[in-house]
């Protein structure tokens, strides 16, 4: 699953268009999501822009995943954003002035020398460098690329798997919909029924002077993103001894952090350190998502609302994205093929894998993670099924992914059905993701 190799595939025009927009979304230590639309550095983006990068120029892909490594807080988190200053305060909401990172999130160990934000996303970090590694072993070697990013990769999981572990059951949690990178997924509706939204006129979403309001998420959602974030900020974004409102333990959240954490014993090996411990945390992670998140009668992960302590009863394909995981029980990635390729995600059938059950009432082609689909969770799925021996599906996946990333101007995401491009375009995964389908 970490190594399998790709099938070759050559598409001189596709492959141009995609280097064209990681080339003009390169800022010169980093890559941005969107120009426009987000114009700072991005944690996950930055993780599957570096996997796609790497065809392009090892080096730049190390100084992708180094630049966000380097505004790791002192507790080991990560950040989701980190401000590029050379950007107007108004372009993206919420801003630097909003987090306050450096002086909020001291006590957290937040970097006093550059801004970010004080949530994290998903861990795909570790899966990063180790591929990145892979595309040119000896340009790694030489710049001592995996012993510089182990240290800080290895606090980045205990991170999640110590403070972060606020359910006690071993798995990493989510205190805010933007944590999992799948905004306003309906698995956060019920949990976020309980939090008091932000006052309208407090802020300004920036968002939708980019973005059409019928494919971003509602100003409901935003008043509980503000209020969560705001909260959060005001305690010292402290995860112990706090009272958490919102807080899920997701699936697909913990599957990254499983790859990754496998990915974490190669990059230990490599650099002389022992894999052992790695491998047993990445089993004992493994135990946990199924014992905890495992729906037999959905075929399929749901996430954890914390609060409550049920299981979320809404099918995202954040349930699907297991699949990744190296060591999943047969009979459970036999039970995900077949939920996948079933009537709520229709893998196989129509151009690209929903975000969300396609039969479910709230179900919107349109709207960002409620129905669309994207093509990090699209390339996650095609590696999974790949890894798990089901070569025509990822084969069939793969080239449809890449007919519609051509087709739709690499677009943030795309109806299911049509493939026709919602959101922003020139969106910097989808072009890494696509290179690396090609490469
Ligand atoms: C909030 C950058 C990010 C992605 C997320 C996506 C969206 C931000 C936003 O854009 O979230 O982090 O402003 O909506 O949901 O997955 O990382 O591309």
């Amino acid at each position: 699953l970490l190594d399998s190799p790709m099938p070759a595939a050559d598409d001189p025009v596709l492959r141009r268009g995609a280097a064209r927009v990681l080339y003009a979304n390169w800022t010169g230590t980093s890559t941005v999501p969107s120009r426009g639309l987000y114009p700072h550095q991005w944690s996950w983006d930055s993780a599957f822009i570096a996997i796609g990068l790497r065809h392009l120029s090892a080096r730049r892909a190390q100084r992708e995943l180094e630049t966000l490594l380097g505004a790791q807080w002192a507790d080991g988190r990560v950040p989701h954003i980190v401000f590029n200053p050379a950007v107007p305060l108004d372009a993206y909401f919420p801003s630097p002035d909003f987090w306050r990172s450096s002086r909020d999130g001291a006590a957290a160990g937040a970097p006093a020398d550059r801004e970010t934000s004080g949530i994290v996303q998903p861990p795909v970090h570790a899966l990063a460098a180790w591929l990145v590694h892979l595309a040119d072993p000896e340009a790694s070697r030489r710049r001592n690329f995996l012993p510089r990013v182990y240290g800080r990769l290895k606090a980045w999981h205990d991170y999640l798997t110590g403070p972060r572990d606020l359910g006690g059951g071993g798995l990493a949690a989510i205190l805010h919909p933007w944590e999992p990178g799948m905004d306003n997924s309906p698995c956060w509706d019920a949990p976020l029924r309980r939090i008091e939204p932000a006052a309208a006129g407090s802020y300004r979403r920036a968002d939708l002077d980019h973005g059409a309001a019928a494919e971003r998420p509602t100003d409901l959602d935003y008043g509980r993103y503000v209020r969560l974030a705001t909260d959060y900020r005001d305690g010292g974004y402290a995860d112990a001894g706090t009272r958490h409102p919102f807080a899920v333990e997701d699936p697909g959240v913990n599957a990254l952090l499983i790859v990754s954490e496998h990915a974490l014993a190669r990059i230990a090996a490599e650099t002389g350190a022992d894999p052992a411990p790695h491998e047993e945390r990445a089993g004992r992670l493994t135990a946990a998502l199924v014992e905890r998140l495992w729906s037999p009668d959905d075929g399929m992960f749901l996430c954890r609302d914390l609060v409550g302590g049920e299981l979320i009863a809404e099918r995202s394909v954040a349930g699907l994205l297991p699949l990744i995981v190296p060591g999943l029980p047969r009979d459970l990635v036999d039970a995900l093929v077949r939920t996948a390729a079933g009537p709520g995600f229709r893998l196989g059938e129509i151009p690209m894998v929903p975000s969300y059950d396609l039969t479910a009432p709230v179900f919107d082609a349109s709207r960002y993670w409620r129905g669309p689909a994207w093509f990090n969770t699209g390339w996650l799925l095609e590696r999974g099924l790949r890894g798990h021996g089901r070569t025509g599906a990822a084969d069939r996946l793969r080239g449809s992914m890449l007919t519609a990333a051509g087709a739709c101007g690499f677009a943030e995401y795309v109806d299911p059905f049509t493939a026709q491009a919602r959101g922003t375009r020139d969106f910097g995964w989808t072009a890494a993701l696509s290179l690396d389908l090609l490469a």
